[in-house]
């Protein structure tokens, strides 16, 4: 009762921000978020009546926060395949944590496929979507490979909520999302304490909610028409909407560094000068640069010349969550 997964982080196109349901994970909007190639989180798990209690390894430590999701998360599994066996899970990624890549996205994505696999359930990529979802709202979309939509779902039960491919990894292989890491001079808000604010307390989620259909039509049809002007900006005017939403909230949160803010300029400027790009920040400092792979080098080298730039990754759409015989123990 042993499996290992791989899974890979997601960038989002058109963001989500906010719940209608906190326990079940269940969005107030629907997402299209991009799977980024190569920014991997591997998780070996396995339940066995050896262990005494659960135990949880990341990146070499052991860490109580994310270990209390972690058994959280182990206890839907066992529900599911009807065993009160504990597990042991190790998990890694081979990006930092800095990066702010939605590590819970790959990372839950793994251990569902990991878990479920251990456990012996034999979910599809349906079912697989909708157990992620339930670790971090982002999994979900992990699971899937290329460009991916996350059905926000009507029903109260969750079961109509779950991302699935619009394109295959290989379907617009010129995409481009480059990755810059910028210092950070404070701990920030978590994403879950920073949706639920702004769906208390900001007077514009209600422009956010209004508008956010049009731009799944306009970035799903823009992915599917490989159209990167139509699909840049618009990925570009939302994640400005969702921080609009940020910003104005009571507390105001405000994830934006002078780094973010530098970029931002620059990634304007260049636009005008000719080199097509467009930008989206999450739920933190860093900016990630969407272009084409014609202009990828000579932007991320500029990208790395400006003065709050530490660091920059560059992925293409990946492939979605598998499983793998290179057990990490
Ligand atoms: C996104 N973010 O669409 C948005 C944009 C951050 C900003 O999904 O509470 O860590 O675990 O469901 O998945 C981050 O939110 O939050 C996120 P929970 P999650 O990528």
């Amino acid at each position: 009762m042993k499996a290992t997964a791989v899974a890979n982080a997601n960038i989002a196109l058109v963001k989500y921000w906010g719940k209608r349901n906190d326990e079940l994970i269940l969005p107030a909007n629907s997402s299209i978020s991009m799977t980024c190639g190569g920014l991997m989180t591997t998780t070996t798990v396995e339940f066995s009546e050896k262990f005494e209690e659960d135990s949880v390894t990341i990146n070499d430590e052991e860490l109580a926060a994310e270990k209390d999701a972690v058994v959280a998360f182990l206890d839907l599994v066992r529900q599911q395949a009807k065993t009160r066996l504990k597990a042991k899970v190790v998990s890694s990624s081979n990006f930092p944590m800095a990066a702010g890549l939605a590590s819970s996205a790959s990372g839950f994505a793994a251990l569902a496929l990991a878990a479920s696999e251990a456990a012996g359930l034999k979910l599809n990529e349906k079912e697989l979507s909708i157990l992620a979802r339930r670790g971090s709202g982002s999994a979900s979309r992990s699971v899937a490979e290329g460009f991916v939509e996350w059905h926000k779902g009507n029903r109260n039960d969750g079961s109509d909520s779950f991302a699935e491919s619009v394109v295959k990894a290989d379907y617009w292989p010129e995409f481009r999302m480059i990755t810059t890491i910028v210092a950070e001079t404070k701990k920030k808000i978590s994403s879950r304490a920073g949706m639920s604010q702004t769906v208390k307390t900001s007077p514009y989620y209600e422009g956010w909610l209004n508008t956010v259909d049009a731009d799944l039509t306009t970035v799903r049809n823009g992915i599917k028409e490989r159209d990167f002007s139509a699909t840049g900006s618009c990925a570009q005017q939302n994640c400005l909407k969702m921080h609009a939403t940020m910003i104005t909230t009571k507390p105001s949160i405000v994830y934006w560094q002078p780094a973010t803010m530098e970029i931002i300029h620059s990634v304007l400027s260049w636009r005008e000068e000719g080199s097509e790009c467009y930008f989206t920040i999450d739920a933190g400092p860093n900016v990630k640069v969407m272009c084409l792979d014609k202009n990828e080098k000579e932007l991320r080298k500029r990208l790395e010349m400006l003065e709050g730039v530490k660091k920059t990754i560059t992925c293409r759409p990946g492939d979605g969550a598998r499983l793998t015989d290179n057990h990490l123990f």
